[in-house]
């Protein structure tokens, strides 16, 4: 497996390798607790690596002058269209970036990282945590209880369906441990590991396990014998696990770089914060039936916008978690999908898992080319609320940075109050779903005040 660009020194890989996410599957939004390093967690491994690499002597423009002397004429061509992209080439990025990686905006970061040898891991260039207007001690503020430790439901004035989500693990009380979504939280990284499980389970990677793909996998362990034992699923599901990325799906450093450059990676753009107004966009349903435009949703209700594409196969297995979130909330809260330049078409960063799980298609030139791979993508998604197509121009998908897939949930004047880090690893329905609980909290005590 190809991990280093040329000229990497060892030193260089031994960083690489400490930055924790790097070797993981891209379809692995779960990490292990081993897998994961406070600094990367922080969002921080950019600056981690660049220390890494500075203390191997060489430094980064060292390593780069390397790999030019011995680049070829395709790694000529994809820095080529970086420089064209970004306006300045790699080096002189890193030139002026030097020492302060953590001020250059997230494009760049993201450059850097990948010019590094980044494979893309949680953590690494512009993949953070997701920002929000509500927190544990807003939460206990709210409720009357600032000093609480944890909030009883008696405490929280909210329908029963409400407590439920802000409630993670099911104990009858609210903690900040409930609403801690990072990646070195316990739950979220066991959560994250039965993710992974579930998707060896489920070989249409639709993120929806039928008895027969049950039966099947439970049949393919079985063998001859009338039954499993524990050691049959513990090989069957951790046997290649965190090993790297799955056969056929490492990427090359001139694929990232031409994909961060098509804005396949994600947009180069970075979207609305918290706080600040969610762009307006006016776009047609993947029928063709109807124009939604954000404007004549506002004053309502909360929104929630769910971005994706068909070829991210993270987004095609959690996808169904937003689905649930759409049958809880549906009466309460306004949902909307949007869909987004594809992450890994088969003239990008192409995957065999994509491959094996029936869904190829080369990045759509046309608006109805787009259209007809959401059409696809909604025949296996079956996705329930508006599915929304960008425009060809991906100008809602810049606007809000919702390349490869990414959540947001707006309060009912249009004004971000969560923002999900990028996806695939920042894409968290039961995030967002909290986040959504306490928007409608915030409604809920204001409309009561008004009265
Ligand atoms: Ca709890
Ligand atoms: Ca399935």
């Amino acid at each position: 497996m190809r991990i280093v660009a040329k000229g990497r020194s060892l030193a260089c890989l031994t960083g690489l390798l400490l930055s924790a996410g790097a070797l993981l599957p891209a379809g692995a939004r779960a990490i292990s607790p081993q897998e994961s390093s406070p600094a990367e967690v922080a969002g921080q491994s950019a600056v981690g690596q660049s220390a890494a690499v500075g203390a191997a002597g060489g430094g980064a423009g060292g390593a780069l002058d390397e790999a030019s002397a011995e680049s070829t004429e395709e790694d000529r061509a994809a820095e080529q269209a970086v420089e064209a992209r970004f306006g300045k080439s790699i080096a002189d990025l890193e030139e002026q970036y030097a020492g302060k990686l953590a001020e250059a905006p997230e494009s760049v970061r993201m450059l850097i990282d990948i010019a590094r040898g980044s494979q893309m891991g949680p953590g690494e260039g512009w993949f953070g945590p997701g920002s929000s207007k509500y927190s544990w001690g807003w939460l206990a503020e709210r409720m009357g209880h600032p000093d609480a430790e944890q909030l009883t439901g008696e405490q929280i004035t909210a329908p029963a369906h409400w407590l439920a989500r802000l409630d993670r693990n099911r104990d009858g009380e609210v903690t900040a441990e409930d609403l801690d979504w990072s990646d070195r939280n316990a739950w979220v990284q066991r959560a994250g590991m039965i993710n992974r499980f579930f998707r060896r389970m489920d070989p249409n990677m639709d993120g929806v396990l039928t008895e027969a793909e049950w039966g099947a996998f439970y049949r393919k362990l079985a063998g001859e014998r009338d039954g499993i034992e524990p050691d049959d699923l513990v090989n069957a599901l951790l046997a290649g696990v965190g090993g790297g990325f799955s056969p056929g799906d490492e990427p090359s450093r001139n694929v990232l770089l031409r994909g961060l450059v098509a804005g396949e990676i994600g947009s180069l753009q970075e979207g609305p914060r918290v706080g600040e107004a969610a762009p307006d966009f006016a776009l047609r349903t993947h029928d063709g039936e109807r124009t939604v435009r954000l404007a004549e949703l506002l004053g309502k209700r909360p929104i929630v916008l769910t971005f994706g594409n068909f070829t991210c196969g993270p987004f095609r297995t959690l996808y169904p978690g937003v689905e649930a979130v759409y049958r809880r909330f549906g009466t309460e809260a306004t949902f909307v999908s949007i869909y987004v330049r594809e992450a890994h078409p088969t003239d990008g960063w192409k995957m065999e898992s994509n491959n094996r799980a029936g869904v190829a298609v080369a990045q759509p030139k046309t608006y109805g080319d787009r259209v007809a791979v959401a059409q696809q993508c909604q025949g296996l998604l079956k996705c329930s609320m508006p599915l929304l197509v960008d425009e060809i121009d991906d100008r809602t998908g810049n606007a809000y940075s919702g390349m490869p897939a990414r959540l947001y949930v707006l309060d009912e004047s249009g004004k971000v109050v969560y923002k999900s880090g990028r996806g695939p690893f920042g894409f968290k329905p039961g995030e967002m779903e909290q986040a959504l609980v306490m928007c409608l909290l915030e409604q809920q005590a204001a409309k009561r005040g008004a009265r």
